[in-house]
């Protein structure tokens, strides 16, 4: 009876809504299936599909209004070995956030990898060049590493999604944590918002059920509210997250230097950034919108800024963002209290779905998105840092070409080899692409100075190639 009551309901909202057509199959389901169409319904916000119609709607780009565009603020990436007073500030304070356990690392791993072709979390990927770690491994070590050198473990805060919550957490039980201890270890999930065909109709997935999609990085604020790991991370005493993304072997989380320029400078969400490779490089770059700090990304830029050079001829948009960020946990409580409201940006797709006479098909549609950066604009104060490509940025997005396995391998033996040979040890043979297979387990050394302080050291033989771990 309450199910019928609830359907009846549901059936009327959804009809009010101008998407009834979801119940188009419903005769067609036992009841199970109908309760499970009925729990999937219930949890759409149809006040959200009504935004998600205007965006289609919405007038294009060429008739909005104009914005003005500025390159922000960078701090230089250091070139050559001495350090400047700055700098050592700011490694001190970084350093002492990290000794008082007040960084808790917060990684968005609920996207599908879609893109690289790869069936489970992209967590789950073997990214390491001779090991062969998952990047889940990789992060723990990471992680390992960092409480070793400073005496306190910090909470790790896991995103998930629908699809990548399970074996994501099946992944972490089955090793063991990877040597973590669980309770510093915290999954949360993202929320899941429906797909729309080009009339504005939620698509249907499945007869049972709408077709759903992550809502984006920038779901994370939300749903570390939501799922009480920003609680957690109060109590835990963690004043800051560093945040990441699961798809760059290279990030480092730990990083006291731009952990300290951002709290030296009282900002509330600050940026890593590097200098982008060429105008046409196809990332994000960090900039002024309307004076307000923004990610732009690559097509909304317009053609003539992107390719604007200074007097030296250096790109003016050059900042690359790199998905790295510092973000104050206040921040998060502070925009999260009175409901989030983070722009939504449509992404425009061939999508499989049930037709309306019930057949397999696909459609032109869309899916929504909040981007995390978008939360900029509301941080007050920002340090946008820049670092170094080859020592901070290698995703692996693409099955083949850039930002694939491919180049993060290399990428990680590139750097890893430049460590071995400014200590001075005997290298392997290069491969054909000119570069040494090294690895250095992050356990073993987290950079340079590190791995020359381990030497002299026996490093395993694989396959050609020299592996240094603990
Ligand atoms: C993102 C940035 C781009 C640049 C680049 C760096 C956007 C729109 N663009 O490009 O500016 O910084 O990264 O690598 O963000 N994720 C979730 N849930 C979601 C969607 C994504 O957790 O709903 C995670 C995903 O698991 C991954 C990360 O966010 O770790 C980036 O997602 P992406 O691969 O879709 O981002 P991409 O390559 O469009």
């Amino acid at each position: 009876m309450l199910s019928a009551i609830t359907g009846d309901a549901l059936r009327r909202r959804f009809a009010d809504a101008g998407q009834g057509h979801v119940f188009a199959f419903e005769r067609d389901l036992d009841e199970v299936g109908r309760a499970r169409l009925h729990a999937r319904l219930a949890e759409i916000d149809l006040d959200l599909v009504t935004q998600f119609q205007q965006l289609i709607r919405a007038v294009p780009s060429a008739a909005k209004p104009a914005v003005t565009f500025e390159p922000p603020e960078v701090i230089p990436r250091r070139r050559g070995d001495a350090e400047s007073t700055v700098e050592r500030r700011a490694r001190q304070c970084g350093t002492e956030l990290l000794r008082a356990g007040s960084v808790g690392w917060l990684v968005v791993a609920g996207g599908q990898a879609s893109r690289l072709g790869y069936d489970a979390p992209k967590g789950c990927f073997p990214v390491t060049p001779l090991g062969a770690t998952s990047l889940f491994e990789l992060f723990a070590r990471k992680l390992q590493a960092a409480r070793d050198r400073h005496g306190v473990a910090a909470p790790w805060y896991v995103m998930t999604s629908d699809a990548t919550d399970g074996p994501t957490r099946a992944t972490f039980e089955k090793s063991g944590h990877f040597g973590l201890d669980p309770s510093d270890v915290v999954f949360f999930r993202q929320s899941m918002v429906p797909a729309l065909d080009d009339a504005g109709r939620i698509l249907m997935a499945e007869k049972d059920a709408p077709f759903l999609a992550p809502n984006g990085h920038g779901g994370v604020l939300a749903a570390l509210a939501s799922s009480g790991a920003l609680e957690h991370a109060r109590q835990r005493g963690v004043s800051t997250f560093s945040y990441f993304q699961i798809d760059n072997p290279l990030a480092r989380p730990a990083d006291a230097l731009f952990l300290g320029h951002h709290a030296l400078s009282g900002a509330r969400m600050s940026s890593k950034v590097v200098k982008k490779r060429s105008a046409d490089e196809k990332v994000g770059v960090l900039g002024r919108v309307d004076g307000r700090l923004s990610c732009i990304e690559y097509s909304d830029l317009p053609g003539n800024l992107r390719d604007a050079r200074d007097e030296r001829g250096r790109l003016v948009f050059s900042a690359g963002n790199i998905a790295a960020h510092a973000i104050e946990r206040t921040f998060v409580e502070d925009l999260t209290r009175g409901g989030l409201r983070l722009p939504w940006h449509r992404a425009q797709k061939r999508i499989a779905c049930v037709g309306p006479d019930g057949e397999r098909m696909e459609v032109d549609g869309s899916k929504f998105e909040a981007f995390v950066f978008d939360a900029l604009g509301e941080a007050g104060a920002s340090v946008v840092l820049e670092v170094a490509r080859e020592e901070e940025f290698s995703p692996v997005k693409n099955k083949d070409g850039e930002d694939s396995p491919a180049t993060a391998r290399r990428d990680q033996c590139r750097l890893h080899a430049g460590w071995a040979a400014r200590a001075g040890v005997a290298l392997p043979a290069p491969l054909s692409d000119g570069i040494h297979p090294v690895e250095v387990d992050p356990r073993f050394a987290e950079d340079a100075e590190e791995f020359a302080a381990r030497m002299p050291a026996r490093p395993r033989e694989i396959d050609g190639g020299h592996l240094y771990a603990p």
